[in-house]
């Protein structure tokens, strides 16, 4: 028989050396937990990134996926399928807005609105051929294409992948004069993670999100909220830009569109930006095919029939409330929106890391971030009693040692 020690050493031989996972070798999952080739059980502080909100392996998702698995997967764009606009119009009802593109991974849908934003600027706006600027912000992910390395400012996302595509300026996350400053007659969007993931669960000032929307109305530019991580309930609404009221000209979602069990993306606005995309202009072969629509639909319909986001709201704040009463030398702050937190450790801690191992060998799933950050993301079916159990499980890790 098999053992986790025995999967590591095969993935180490034959899967290329572009990640540096936690060794658990997991292979099977339900709702807020995983078990691992050994037998052991583990709570998901995670959830792929929040792609799983709505808990692993989902009973009406699974069986959404089941069902149309054994009717059609794949007809292409070439032709039509009855899963397609039922997905879009479902959407459209729950987001407000007037069209949606699908795509299939968060990176293509990213590229969806660089694409959908640079030809709004020509067609609509007028910028000069080839001058269209998009402004960024620090710190930002989106994903991993060349492009979106592109604009990182990250070198680690970025080195070696040259030459980068031109067109992008990077910002200071949440300095609005910088923004203001930065604006010329070229900027066809401004394009913000409205809670930065990977830089550590950081929001920027209270203010800045309605300040943005300010800006770029006044000077007719897009507005593009990448909610591919914030989105669909993690920060305790549906989408994290509604923190601030505002409602931006393009949303990116993916991740949790699909519940984790099929890529599915997408971007969604109004006729006169998505009306710039003509027959034959962007697509993708497994874009808006039936069996991601329908796992999608049913993966939305979860999300509000079992009222994740408010979920997400209540146990978020007593969340963290439970944590900022820990007496741990090693934090130094805490922040987060909804269940979606992230420790911030004193440098001399020792880094996230060596927590993260220890939370593995109690039983609790955490991924650092950033070296120091411990970032805490279950799904959003967690009960209060699981998070208790966490909670216990996290003290003792961050009080000893
Ligand atoms: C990996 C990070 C998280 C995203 C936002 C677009 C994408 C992502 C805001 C691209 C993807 C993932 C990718 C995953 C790890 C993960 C991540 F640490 F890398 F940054 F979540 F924090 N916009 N984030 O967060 O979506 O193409 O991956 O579907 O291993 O790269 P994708």
């Amino acid at each position: 028989m098999m053992r986790s020690s025995d999967y590591i050493a095969l993935e180490d031989q034959f899967g290329a050396h572009n990640y540096h996972p936690l060794d658990v070798v997991i292979n099977r999952a339900e709702g807020v937990w995983v078990w691992d080739v050994d037998g052991a059980k583990y709570l998901d502080f995670l959830a792929a990134y929040s792609a799983v909100n709505q808990g692993h392996c989902h009973p009406r998702i699974v069986k959404a996926m089941v069902e149309q698995a054994c009717k059609v997967g794949l007809t292409s764009r070439a032709f039509r399928n009855d899963q397609l606009g039922l997905f879009c119009q479902e959407l459209c009802e729950l987001t407000g807005f007037a069209k949606v593109l699908p795509m299939n991974t968060g990176a293509e849908a990213v590229e969806t609105a660089i694409k959908a934003a640079r030809k709004w600027g020509y067609t609509k706006k007028g910028i000069p051929e080839d001058k269209a600027e998009i402004l960024v912000f620090d710190g930002n992910f989106h994903g991993r294409t060349t492009t979106i390395v592109s604009f990182s400012s990250d070198a680690e996302y970025k080195f070696g992948f040259g030459p980068f595509t031109p067109g992008f300026s990077i910002l200071p996350y949440g300095d609005i004069d910088a923004v203001r400053k930065a604006m010329n007659p070229n900027v066809a969007a401004i394009l913000i993670e409205p809670i930065q993931g990977e830089a550590g669960i950081v929001a920027p000032p209270e203010g800045f999100l309605r300040q943005l929307r300010e800006l770029t109305t006044e000077n007719n530019c897009l507005l593009v909220a990448d909610e591919i991580q914030s989105g669909l309930g993690r920060t305790g609404t549906m989408f994290a830009y509604e923190h601030e009221e505002i409602r931006p000209d393009i949303v990116i979602i993916g991740k949790a569109l699909s519940g984790g069990m099929y890529p599915v993306s997408a971007i969604l606005a109004d006729d006169e930006v998505m009306g710039v995309f003509k027959p034959g202009e962007h697509g993708s072969t497994y874009g808006g095919n039936p069996l991601g629509a329908a796992v999608a639909r049913e993966a939305l319909k979860v999300l509000v029939e079992e009222g994740l986001a408010q979920r997400s709201a209540e146990l978020g704040q007593y969340f963290m409330e439970k944590l900022s009463k820990f007496n741990s030398p090693h934090i130094k702050t805490i922040r987060g929106k909804g269940l979606w937190i992230g420790v911030v450790l004193n440098k001399d801690a020792g880094g996230a890391r060596r927590f993260c191992e220890a939370l593995q060998n109690a039983g609790l799933l955490c991924k650092e971030t950033h070296e120091h950050v411990i970032r805490i993301a279950p799904p959003l079916t967690i009960s209060r009693e699981e998070i208790d159990w966490a909670l216990e499980r996290l003290e003792e890790a961050l009080t000893s040692a």
